[in-house]
């Protein structure tokens, strides 16, 4: 009997798809098909896909050329099975022409006639207008973001907001971007905004945006008081539309996976969450500027907010804080936040070095993410039998900024309007605490 094995996405299973099928079965008496896992795909640069793994899996079994449907979830796992399963043939589209000529020191590889004129990405976009963005700020990370746009479908960054004329005209001609100077003729051009500009322009900038029944994504820390989060969050409920804190790390693939580890007790209860995130900075700069809003707090807060929020939840009862002013700016803060059966700290600096880790602490092992955790590929999982310990890998793409923007747009585009991996309620909460911090509540200058 010959045994042939082939693998691939199968998202929004087409007639290539079917003809590849058809044509791997031929081969052999036995087909072996490889469906990729959802994270699987993620991992590998493959943000859009429509259909879930499950969905993916029925589509293929609907073909009735499969007689056997495996699922592929690592890479490398293709000389795994093909030992595994005893397979004869390895068979792949013509698109893959030469990338699996290693597979034949186990068997033999054949390249199939790739289908003209169809793809899963053909169809992905098809009546799906791209989202036009407009950035409104034109400074660092603004710049990061429209090469990271490039990569999410449907995602069409097309003008810049900066009252500056030359600034915007900078930023626009290196971008190919109509630059704009004017709030209004910028919001017509958009159907949805990404605010990158200085901290205290935020709020105003969301308002306008969703009173113009736009949707937003808004760079952290997104404002910083609650009942503005509060308000801009109910405006955007009440008109339907998506707004979205850009926590970036929330949105990374590693940092999924520590939580859903962490919430299925690989770590058992836990009982404390410290995290540490220092950037140097020197003057003159915005983080150093007490009239923008400059500090550790408002610059760091928001992502390692984020993390503790995600790990032990909302229900903090307290907070104090420990800092080091220089100029009327936070040069370093320490917070420590209560839970009722848990404690968390973090550890921020602009002016002040520190290691920039995360430690989750349980009645069973401990999760460490080592520096910078706020860029998570790798992490492990440490027990006090060592020979327990594991360590995972979960590798991102480009800066990172993908993964917020692809939510965001598949938010927009699917009509969903809530998004676990950062809520309203977390936003909110990181703008209470550091709303408490800028009052003065439980500081203590050191
Ligand atoms: N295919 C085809 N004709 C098309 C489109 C796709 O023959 N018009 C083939 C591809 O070459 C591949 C299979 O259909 O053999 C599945 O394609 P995808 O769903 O795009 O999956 P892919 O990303 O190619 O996964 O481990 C995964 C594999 O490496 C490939």
């Amino acid at each position: 009997m010959t045994k042939v094995i082939t693998y691939g996405t199968f998202d929004l299973l087409h007639q290539g798809h079917l003809n590849l099928l058809k044509r791997a079965r031929e081969l052999g008496d036995y087909l072996i098909v490889g469906v990729t896992s959802d994270s699987y795909d993620r991992g590998r640069g493959k943000l859009n896909v429509r259909n879930n793994v499950l969905e993916r899996v029925a589509a293929v079994r609907a073909t009735g050329y499969a007689d056997e449907i495996i699922i592929e979830d690592y890479l490398g796992q293709k000389i795994d099975d093909i030992q595994k399963y005893n397979v004869d043939i390895f068979a792949i589209g013509s698109d893959w022409e030469g990338k699996f000529d290693y597979l034949g020191e186990y068997c033999k590889v054949v390249y199939l006639p790739r289908t003209e004129g169809i793809s899963s990405t053909m169809l992905r976009n098809e009546g799906m207008k791209s989202i036009r963005i407009g950035i409104i700020g034109s400074g660092r990370i603004a710049a990061r973001f429209v090469p990271e746009s490039k990569v999410v479908s449907g995602a069409l960054v097309t003008a810049v907001l900066n009252p500056d004329p030359v600034e915007s005209q900078r930023f626009a001609d290196s971008f190919g971007l109509k630059a704009c100077t004017d709030f209004d003729d910028f919001i017509a051009e958009v159907d949805a905004v990404y605010i990158a500009s200085p901290h205290m322009t935020h709020y105003d900038y969301a308002y306008r945006s969703l009173s113009c029944g736009k949707h937003v994504l808004c760079e952290i820390p997104m404002v910083l008081q609650k009942e503005q989060a509060v308000g801009l969050f109910g405006m955007a409920a009440e008109r339907g539309l998506v707004l979205m804190e850009a926590g970036k790390t929330a949105f990374f693939p590693a940092f999924g996976h520590i939580v859903t580890l962490v919430k299925s007790g690989i770590v058992g209860d836990v009982v404390d969450v410290k995290t540490s995130l220092s950037k140097q900075v020197l003057p003159p700069t915005r983080e150093l500027d007490y009239a923008q809003a400059g500090g550790a707090m408002t610059e760091h807060a928001p992502l390692n907010l984020m993390a503790i929020f995600k790990l032990l939840g909302l229900d903090w009862s307290g907070i104090r804080f420990h800092t080091r002013m220089e100029n009327g700016v936070d040069v370093y803060t320490k917070g420590e936040i209560d839970y009722p059966h848990a404690t968390a700290s973090f550890t921020l600096g602009i002016g002040v070095k520190t290691e920039g880790n995360l430690i989750v602490s349980g009645t069973k092992g401990y999760v460490y993410v080592p520096a910078p955790w706020w860029l998570t590929d790798f992490f492990e999982v440490r027990y006090e039998d060592q020979t327990r310990n594991r360590k995972f890998f979960y590798s991102y793409d480009g800066q990172g900024l993908r993964y917020e923007l692809q939510e965001f747009l598949s938010m927009i585009v699917n009509g969903r309007r809530n998004c676990y991996k950062l809520t309203p309620a977390e936003s909110i909460a990181a703008a209470e605490i550091i709303e408490k911090f800028r009052n003065n509540e439980n500081v203590t200058v050191i």
